[in-house]
């Protein structure tokens, strides 16, 4: 049992490394259920789903956003783009997504249960949500 957090994620990387799991998604070296893709964008289907629908979406490029406490400035446009795209895919009841609302959360460093280094954005829905979040 760990003491204090030693900096490895759950999906074992650290934010030092170069490439994490999901670069290998985007270079489609791992597959995935990609729902939407834009020059900057990917959304994929969560591998480990918690509802009926879980979309992930992330920068293709990390560029310094291991976590969403790591945004400057710089990043105010890609992370715009990847609110718009949460809220379609929200939307997009062919997703299984209903018209009564999703989830729209970012998981920020352990305490929260982020597992990879690499921004992403939960899109969960189709069944209803309890809050507050376990
Ligand atoms: P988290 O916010 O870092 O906990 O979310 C990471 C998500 O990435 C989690 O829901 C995993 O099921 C999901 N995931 C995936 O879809 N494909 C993978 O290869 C890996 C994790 I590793």
């Amino acid at each position: 049992e760990r003491k204090r957090w030693d900096g490895i994620w759950l999906a074992g990387q650290r934010d030092t490394d170069p490439d994490t799991i999901f670069d290998k998604i985007v270079a489609k070296e791992i597959s995935a259920g990609i729902v939407r893709e834009t020059d900057d964008i990917l959304a994929f289907t969560d591998i480990n789903p918690a509802a009926p629908a879980h979309i992930l979406v992330i920068p293709k490029n990390r560029n310094g956003l291991s976590r969403l406490q790591k945004a400057t400035p710089e990043h105010v446009e890609i992370l715009g783009k990847l609110m718009v795209v949460a809220g379609e895919i929200a939307r997009d009841e062919s997703l299984g997504f209903g018209p009564d609302g999703a989830r729209i959360v970012v998981n920020d460093g352990p305490a929260a249960g982020q597992e990879v280094p690499h921004l992403h954005i939960h899109v969960i829905g189709g069944r209803a949500m309890a809050w507050p979040p376990g």
